[in-house]
């Protein structure tokens, strides 16, 4: 008997704090239908791009074999060279590991970086970062 009890005191409880989740629930969406309309701006506008000056020193890579399979290093730079050479994305990876794309000013690199591909060197320009992506735009090679 006592265990009837307190399956039904549970039942109860689980049904009052399930409730109380859809009140909670239905305000949010509330204050958040209220809150759209009032500023309509694009995706883009809301999170604002970071911006510095920055001199990276690290690897050239080809970055379609370096996210595709990891390639890098001096065993990889032959085939960085080829696919830089022939117009795919250009990366630089520091020394923390971190990669940035890589294009002059509004205008890709490819040809004067493909020499470089699987070689460390460093580069300056303005860094940006949008999405989880990092990108040094207006870069030139500083050595
Ligand atoms: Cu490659």
């Amino acid at each position: 008997m006592k265990t009837y009890w307190l399956a039904g005191l549970s039942i109860l409880a689980f049904s009052a704090v399930s409730q109380a989740h859809e009140e909670h629930a239905a305000a949010h969406t509330q204050a958040s239908s209220a809150a759209v309309p009032a500023v309509q701006q694009p995706a883009s506008a809301e999170v604002p791009a970071t911006q510095e000056q920055i001199t990276v020193k690290g690897e050239i890579l080809d970055l379609a074999c370096y996210l595709d399979h990891g390639g890098e290093g001096a065993g990889h730079a032959s085939c960085a060279q080829t696919c830089v050479e022939s117009g795919l994305p250009v990366g630089i990876k520091d020394e923390q590991g971190k990669v940035y794309l890589l294009i002059g000013e509004h205008k890709p690199l490819n040809k004067t970086l493909a020499p470089y591909a699987g070689k460390t060197i460093t580069v300056r320009g303005k860094a940006v970062s949008r999405a989880g992506i990092n990108m040094i735009a207006n870069a030139e090679v500083v050595e």
